[in-house]
């Protein structure tokens, strides 16, 4: 039986093929396909048991949604879908995540020039015939240059954003857990280690049962396009989307080296083998053995295997041999941030920023059955034309928010804001209207092609205003569709120890901002505190904080310079601290 997740990624592909063959045209189409998937997958009642009637009856559903629904459901596939893929194959649409390449742009350089994918069109930026079609020019080649180098696709190997390679692998894992006799199913390699980006999803099931009932469940997936190898116990196809999946079954006495072999990074494995070398032993996938006849040291748990070793377990996020062995060996691994750390959410929209799906009890109840001791409410400032709140409505607000208060005697909700930062280091409204509203993030929502020193110095002027406590999403990127801003960002971090304003850990998946790079120069500068926040448009968003935390894992940020750990009376200190300038 085809999963609600499972639906849901076929709903957000036809969302994504629909914007490419349809444009702008119909964003409604778009964004109701979108709306629908967000509800299934949130949805515990199983989706493939509904009857066209119910399916109509949930939220976003239309009657030709319903549709396509139940078309997938009998027959495994939609047809429409199919359409779009045979016109815009994987290559294509990566071509249109280039910045300056819109979907109408992608098909004038494959009907014009040929240009069907990254490859083509970096060859015919070099061959400079860009610049011979109508609207044009040297200029415009220079800058989809530009964009291709930061944005890093294209090189030799695709590589994936984080969040269509976590909801593919998710469905898999989820798919391979249901069959007899499978205990395990986890994603590892670059995805566990929660790079921004991946090459290839790979996963490993613990069996006890039949190693080939995994397979044969996992091929006949409906999100596989093609077979690209099959074995008893290692196997591998290509998704719709073109991302690889390679699945391996192990026995569970061996999880603990398959597991810490195929996390990797491969750097991190090497230094290990040379470690087990260095005591007579070898190190592979099945175990660590002696290396004469091969009597097993470890193999069960990765625990075992890194203390056999001499050292602590190390976590997955930082394994890329680039300072955590040393630590390790030393004993001066970071303490890292687990969600159970976090006492609040302090990024949180309601249903008055115009993006935002869920009204301000429902964001509120929802943030304290997650156990949270305070919450800052942030919807977002006039100065967000379209989005943005009116200052009445931040008034009649603060009364809903008072009288909610009285509701939630646990729970400390703050009236913040998600303040606008303009082209030149201005924020929303004024400063006497800013002091009756008890926290602030301000962000960049615009203007992301200044120069380095100008978006520098925009940034410092907000982290210097008493009205803002965090910068929100550092950088204003998009996972591999829009690169971040650029800053100096060791004048950023110079400026966030001086005036104590915290950088955001901004937990959506789309997003991971600031970057783990960025993390690991701010968690060295002792006088950098962070906010991992989920920036939730909806409640459900409110669950990403997982991925937040384990994004400042990635980045090095130990627990104690995390804000929303903190006990709610230091919290509260600290952000009255910034207010008052
Ligand atoms: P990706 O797929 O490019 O995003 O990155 P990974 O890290 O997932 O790399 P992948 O899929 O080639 O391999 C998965 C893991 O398998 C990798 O992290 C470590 C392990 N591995 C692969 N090749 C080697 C190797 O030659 N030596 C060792 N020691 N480990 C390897
Ligand atoms: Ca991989
Ligand atoms: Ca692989
Ligand atoms: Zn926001």
């Amino acid at each position: 039986m085809i999963s609600n997740s499972e639906v849901a990624s076929h709903l957000y592909e036809l969302a994504k093929l629909t914007t490419l063959a349809e444009g702008n045209s119909n964003a409604f189409r778009v964004r109701a396909y979108e709306t629908a998937a967000r509800t299934i997958d949130g949805l515990v009642e199983p989706v493939a048991e509904m009857t066209a009637e119910q399916l109509t009856a949930l939220r976003g559903v239309g009657p030709s949604t319903a549709s396509k629904i139940r078309q997938l459901i009998d027959t495994g596939t939609i047809e429409r879908l199919e359409e779009l893929r045979s016109r815009f194959p994987p290559e294509f649409v990566e071509l249109t995540t280039v910045p300056g390449i819109g979907p109408k742009t992608a098909v004038m350089l494959r009907d014009e020039l040929g240009v069907t994918g990254v490859g083509g069109l970096r060859a015919a930026l070099e061959s400079h015939t860009l610049r011979e079609l109508p609207g044009f020019g040297a200029k415009t080649e220079e800058n989809i240059l530009a964009a291709l180098e930061r944005l890093g696709v294209g090189g030799k190997q695709r590589r994936t954003p984080i969040i269509e390679a976590m909801r593919v692998a998710g469905d898999v894992c989820n798919a391979l857990s249901q069959v007899p006799g499978v205990r395990l199913a986890e994603p590892m390699g670059s995805l566990r280690r929660f790079r921004e980006t991946t090459g290839d999803v790979d996963v490993i099931v613990v069996s006890t049962g039949d190693p080939e009932a995994v397979m044969a469940r996992f091929v006949e997936m409906p999100v596989v396009r093609e077979v690209v190898g099959y074995g008893a116990r290692k196997s591998a196809i290509v998704s719709a989307s073109g991302l690889q999946i390679d699945v391996r079954v192990v026995e569970p006495h061996q999880y603990g080296s398959a597991a810490m072999y195929f996390t990797g990074s491969k750097a991190h494995n090497i230094r290990l083998r040379q470690m087990a070398i260095d005591r007579g032993w070898i190190l592979n996938e099945y175990a660590l053995a002696e290396a004469d006849g091969g009597a097993v040291i470890a193999s069960r748990t990765e625990q075992e295997v890194y203390a056999a070793l001499g050292l602590p377990w190390i976590s997955p996020e930082i394994r890329e041999d680039a300072g955590e062995i040393e630590a390790a060996l030393a004993g001066s691994l970071p303490d890292l941030v687990e969600e159970k750390h976090l006492r609040g959410d302090l990024h949180v929209h309601t249903s008055l920023s115009g993006d935002a799906r869920d009204s301000l009890p429902t964001m509120v109840a929802a943030v304290a059955a997650r156990g949270y001791r305070y919450c800052a409410i942030t919807d977002h400032g006039e100065d967000l034309a379209i989005n943005g709140a009116s200052r009445q409505q931040l008034l009649a607000q603060r009364r809903s928010i008072q009288r909610l208060q009285v509701k939630h005697p646990d729970l400390v909700i703050l009236q913040g804001l998600e303040l606008n930062i303009g082209r030149g280091g201005s924020i929303d409204y004024d400063a006497e209207f800013l002091v009756g509203f008890g926290f602030g993030v301000a962000s960049v929502h615009s203007h992301f092609g200044l120069s380095a020193d100008q978006q520098t110095a925009r940034v410092i002027a907000a982290m210097e205003n008493p009205a803002v406590n965090v910068i929100g999403h550092l950088t204003g990127r998009r996972i591999g569709k829009r690169p971040g801003i650029d800053l100096d960002i060791g004048a950023i971090l110079t400026a966030a120890e001086r005036t104590g304003c915290a950088l955001e850990i901004n937990s959506h998946l789309d997003r991971l901002d600031a970057p783990a790079e960025v993390l690991r120069a701010a968690a060295d500068r002792r006088g950098v505190v962070f906010a991992i926040s989920t920036d939730a448009h909806d409640a459900g968003e409110l669950a990403n904080a997982a991925w937040g935390v384990r994004h400042a894992r990635r980045g090095w940020v130990p627990k104690d310079r995390v804000v929303n750990t903190w006990a709610p009376a230091r919290f509260l200190k600290w952000v009255e601290k910034k207010r008052r300038g």
